[in-house]
Formats: structure tokens, sequence, C-alpha cells
């Protein structure tokens, strides 16, 4: 992956007091590799300060902290570079990983029930506000706290009605904050991940799991436990889905566009090229395609060579309808960007992303400096 460019970066990270005194806090942050065990079994990774996850940054008295942060990924035995030549190599879909992890913790899973799991501390009747981050590379998790209800109150950056649920659907490179109130007095409650498919392809089926842990409590004691939904829990996903709504309130209000400039219909395809190195795939490599396009790699920077007029990096003739007619019964969603970018649209990060499922969608600069592309910075690192 592209961090063996960066070896060491030092960062300031601000804590912002509630009132009066502003106090900036200083850390140094050592980005190194380091041979971390998972599963029982251990390879090199990237580690902050030679841990992973990096270290516990501590609030002090008069810092506001506002919230617990749960990063949920996927762990693989292997080296991840091996996996995705492996699959490149063969023409077929690399491994499904071997693990799921709640802030960088499998838990206890069948091959490996040795290993601690991620403990959440927390204290009798307060509420708790979960910043849910999905940083795995495929798998829709499913996330649920034994016992206690999850009131959703932001996904994606957007403010969403507040609804209760037992069970968050979060999708790889989504964020969904969640309040919790621990009203129990004490206890032990399991906290899990597990995968949604309801396809029959390949995934990782390995719940991962945590503890809510709360304070005064025997680390002997019993956890309570909880059942995660079956991969397939459609209906569980759907009901998620649809209880999202726009806050809609007069402070934040739904402002959505009236008016469509242009009509975009995107279709996704999945397809066979003929490959013949590739052995494991009978002559023949899986890739996919949106309009019939499939996405090659370039090795300039789209946005780079967009801001300096490179030529023969990309095109802007993209088309705006798939070269078929089918008989579609819905209508496509407007589209309205407004900041000056590229955007990458992708499914799967890594397994779709390699067959050439993905889109940048590039903005053209807007009026005046707010809704323009900044220049890159002088110290840009060249990788
Ligand atoms: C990790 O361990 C292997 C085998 O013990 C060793 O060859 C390698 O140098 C180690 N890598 C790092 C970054 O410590
Ligand atoms: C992928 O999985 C297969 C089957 O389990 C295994 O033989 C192979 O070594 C794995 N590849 C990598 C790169 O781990
Ligand atoms: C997980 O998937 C493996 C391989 O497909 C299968 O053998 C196993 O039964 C599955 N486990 C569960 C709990 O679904
Ligand atoms: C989910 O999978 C199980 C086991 O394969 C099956 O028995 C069940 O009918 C499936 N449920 C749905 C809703 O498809
Ligand atoms: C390749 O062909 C062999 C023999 O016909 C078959 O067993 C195997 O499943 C095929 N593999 C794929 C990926 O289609
Ligand atoms: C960008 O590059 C193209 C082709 O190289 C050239 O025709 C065009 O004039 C350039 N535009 C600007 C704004 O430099
Ligand atoms: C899709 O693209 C391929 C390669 O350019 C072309 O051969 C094929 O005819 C296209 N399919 C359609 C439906 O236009
Ligand atoms: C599309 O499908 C619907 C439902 O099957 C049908 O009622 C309609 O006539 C079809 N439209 C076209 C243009 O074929
Ligand atoms: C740019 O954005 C800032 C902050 O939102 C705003 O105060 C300012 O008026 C904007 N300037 C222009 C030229 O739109
Ligand atoms: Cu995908």
């Amino acid at each position: 992956m592209e961090y063996s460019c960066f070896r060491l970066m030092l960062l300031a990270v601000f804590f912002f007091p509630a009132f009066v005194e502003c106090r900036t806090r200083h850390y140094k942050f050592n980005v190194v590799m380091k041979n971390t065990s998972r599963l029982c079994s251990s390879k090199p990774i990237v580690t902050v300060n030679g841990m992973f996850p990096g270290p516990t940054l501590y609030a002090r008295e008069d810092d506001t902290v506002l919230e617990v942060v749960v990063v949920l990924a996927e762990w693989w035995k292997s080296d991840t570079e091996a996996v995705v030549n492996e699959a490149l190599k063969s023409g077929l879909a690399p491994n499904v990983s071997d693990a799921h992890t709640i802030n960088g913790h499998p838990g206890a899973v069948p091959a490996c029930s040795s290993q601690g799991g991620f403990t959440l501390a927390v204290q009798s009747g307060k509420t708790y506000m979960l910043r849910l981050i999905n940083a795995a590379l495929n798998e829709e998790l499913f996330f649920k706290i034994a016992g206690h209800k999850l009131t959703v109150v932001e996904v994606d950056a957007t403010y969403v009605k507040p609804f209760q649920t037992d069970t968050v659907l979060i999708a790889p490179g989504q964020t969904t904050n969640v309040l919790v109130t621990t009203n129990k007095n004490t206890g032990k409650y399991l906290v899990a991940a597990s995968p949604f498919m309801d396809a029959p392809i390949a995934v990782d089926n390995i719940t991962a799991t945590a503890t809510l842990h709360y304070s005064g409590t025997l680390s002997n004691s019993p956890t309570t436990l909880t059942i995660p939904p079956p991969k397939n829990a459609t209906a569980v996903a759907n009901q998620f889905a649809n209880s999202l709504r726009s806050l809609n309130s007069k402070t934040f209000p739904a402002k959505v566009p009236l008016t469509v400039d242009h009509s975009l219909l995107f279709t996704v395809g999945l397809g066979i090229n003929p490959c013949p190195a590739c052995k494991a795939g009978n002559g023949s490599r899986v890739v996919a395609s949106i309009n019939n396009v499939t996405f090659v790699m370039p090795t300039t920077a789209l946005l780079q060579a967009h801001f300096f007029n490179i030529s023969g990096v990309f095109t802007t003739d993209f088309p705006a309808n798939p070269p078929q007619a089918f008989n579609y019964t819905g209508s496509t969603p407007p589209t309205n960007l407004q900041t000056t970018r590229v955007w990458f649209m992708h499914c799967h990060l890594e397994v779709h992303t390699t067959w050439g499922l993905k889109m940048a969608f590039l903005v053209d600069n807007g009026k005046g400096p707010n809704e323009s592309t900044l220049p890159p910075p002088s110290d840009l690192p060249k990788c």
C-alpha cells in the first residue's frame, strides 16, 4: 500500500477546552513498521509509536472530549499486498479477511480463543456518544451491544432524525454516531460486529467482539451475550436503512435541490475478460464496469492532472447513460456537486476496485475562491 512513503510523521492534536482558555497539546507520533500478533499469528504492519491500535490520548480536566471512537475493520493474517497480487495474477476474487476487528482487536474467535478484545470502560447512568467508523475494505457490518439500545443521530456527517435500534448497519467508508445510555448498574456486555451479505459469495463470516465494561464490575464476572444477526439478515438491514430520515429541523433543514441540471444514469456490471496468463481463472479475469467502462488505475494523480492540465491521464467523455437501454422502473437521483475535488466512487474497496469498479468525479471550480481548488502545498511530498 502507499504507507511506505512516509515513515515518520509529526502531528499536533488539538483539544478545544469548553471555555475561555485555549490550550494546545503536542504529541509526537512515529509511524513505524512492527511485527504485530493477531489471530495467534504475527506479521509486520504500520504502527504508531510501535503500537497497534496507536497510543491512547488522555484528556485532562477542562478538555472537551466529544466522543468515543469505535473503528471496525478487517484483519488478514497474510501480507495484504500478497493477497491482492495473488488475485490480480489469478484473475479471481482476492481471499476474504480472516477476522473483523473492533478498535484493532478481533476478540476471541474459533481459531484463536486466547486473545483478548477491546474493552470500552463506562460508568453507569451516563450517555455516551459512539462514533462508529467502518474501516473494513469489503464488508457491510452489523453492530450490536448486548442489553443496550442504540440511538442513531448522525450518518456520514449528516444529522438524522434520531431513532432507536438494537442493530446498526454500516458500510465500508461510512461513519455513524450513536448514543448509548448506560442504564444498567453494573456488568459486562458483549459488543459484536458481524458481516451482512445476502448474496451467495465468499464473505468473512467471523464476528468481532469487544466488551462494554461498567466501572466497579469485577473482570472475572460473566459477560451478558448477544447473538448477532445471521449474515443474510436482509430484513434487519432494510429495517435500519428504512429508518433513516433527515433531521429536517429549523436549525438543520433538509435542503434538497429541486432542479436537475444533468441527468446521469450509472449501471454497474461484472464481466469476464480474456487473460491468457490467469491460470487459476482458466484464462479469464473477472472485471467490473460502470456504463461499460472499466477504471484503469492512473500513475498520475487525477487531481494533479486536472490542476496542472496534464493530458493523457483521463478524458471527460464518460457516458452519462449505459450503452444498452433496460426497462428501469426507478428514476435517477439528482446529482448536485458543489466542491471542487476529485471524488472517488466505489463499492467494496478491495474486492471490486481491483476489478476496475470505481469511478472518479472531477468537479470543476465554481464561483470565487471558496469553490475553487487550492494549489498543492509547496512541500507536497512526491512519493
Ligand atoms: C518481523 O519478524 C520477522 C521474522 O521473525 C523478521 O524477519 C522481520 O525482520 C521482522 N520485521 C520487523 C519489521 O520487525
Ligand atoms: C488464499 O487462500 C488460499 C486458500 O485458503 C490459500 O491457499 C492461499 O495461500 C491464500 N493466499 C494468501 C496470499 O494468503
Ligand atoms: C463461515 O464460512 C465458512 C466458509 O464458507 C463456513 O465453513 C462456516 O460454516 C461459516 N460459519 C458460519 C458461522 O456461518
Ligand atoms: C439465511 O440462511 C439460512 C442458512 O443458510 C437459511 O436457513 C435462511 O432461510 C436464510 N434466511 C433468509 C431470510 O434468506
Ligand atoms: C477451471 O477449470 C477446471 C477444470 O475444468 C474447473 O475444475 C475449475 O473449477 C475452473 N475454475 C474456474 C475458476 O472456473
Ligand atoms: C490544457 O491542455 C490542452 C491540451 O494539452 C490545451 O489544448 C489547453 O489549451 C490547455 N488549457 C489550459 C487552460 O492551459
Ligand atoms: C462494452 O464495451 C466493449 C469494449 O469496448 C464493447 O466491445 C461492447 O460492445 C460494449 N458493450 C455494449 C453493450 O455497448
Ligand atoms: C417496463 O416494465 C413495466 C413493468 O414490467 C411495464 O409495465 C412497462 O410497459 C415497461 N416499459 C417499457 C418501456 O417497456
Ligand atoms: C467564503 O466562505 C466564508 C465562510 O463560509 C464566508 O464567510 C465568505 O463570505 C465566503 N466568501 C465568498 C467570496 O463567497
Ligand atoms: Cu463491490
